[in-house]
């Protein structure tokens, strides 16, 4: 599978645009907390290497991904950002709770997507246990945050050159 062959973290840094007068939500789910505060470092730290300013990055924590939209959609609405990041891991279980939410916190992202002029992006870890989560969150699959925050981004900078 492709997703094998590919390091999250890895990324020419020559290919992402400056962020430095840009502003960024991220939202991160408390549910897997040991995973998605992986995730959000390392999303944190690539927006400030690239130039963000502390005090442009708004950091929101909700209870589960399942409030994730909920949250996306009111710091898009207040705070106006460049982009949201939407960080959050949903482990399989012994119930089908796990297709329900990954199901619908990836039907709300895309909504959002669709509504909203800004970008909303999906850093979302979806796995079957904790290791397969622990591995593309700094371990050796790279951190899934890291590659969000470079996403991120290059759609700003994209919204930037088509919308405003
Ligand atoms: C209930 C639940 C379960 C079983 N598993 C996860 C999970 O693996 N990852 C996650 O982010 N959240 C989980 N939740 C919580 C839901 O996302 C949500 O917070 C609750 O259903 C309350 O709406």
């Amino acid at each position: 599978m492709a997703t094998n062959l590919k390091n999250l973290s890895e990324f020419d840094p020559s290919t992402v645009p400056s962020s430095e007068t840009m502003r960024f939500a991220i939202v991160v789910s408390e549910w897997n907390k040991e995973i998605t505060e992986s995730l959000l470092k390392g999303a944190y730290d690539v927006l400030l290497k690239s130039g963000t300013a502390a005090g442009n990055i708004l950091v929101e924590h909700v209870p589960g991904s399942f409030e994730i939209p909920y949250a996306a959609k009111l710091l898009a609405e207040k705070m106006k950002p460049d982009a949201v990041i939407c960080l959050g891991c949903v482990i399989q279980g012994e119930t089908r709770h796990f297709d329900f939410i990954c199901q619908s916190v990836t039907h709300g992202i895309t909504e959002l997507n669709l509504r909203y002029p800004i970008p909303f992006i999906f850093g979302i870890l979806t796995t079957k246990n904790i290791e397969q989560a622990r591995e593309r969150a700094g371990g050796q699959k790279g951190n899934k945050g890291v590659e969000t925050a470079v996403v991120a981004i290059k759609m700003a900078a994209m919204r930037r050159k088509f919308v405003d």
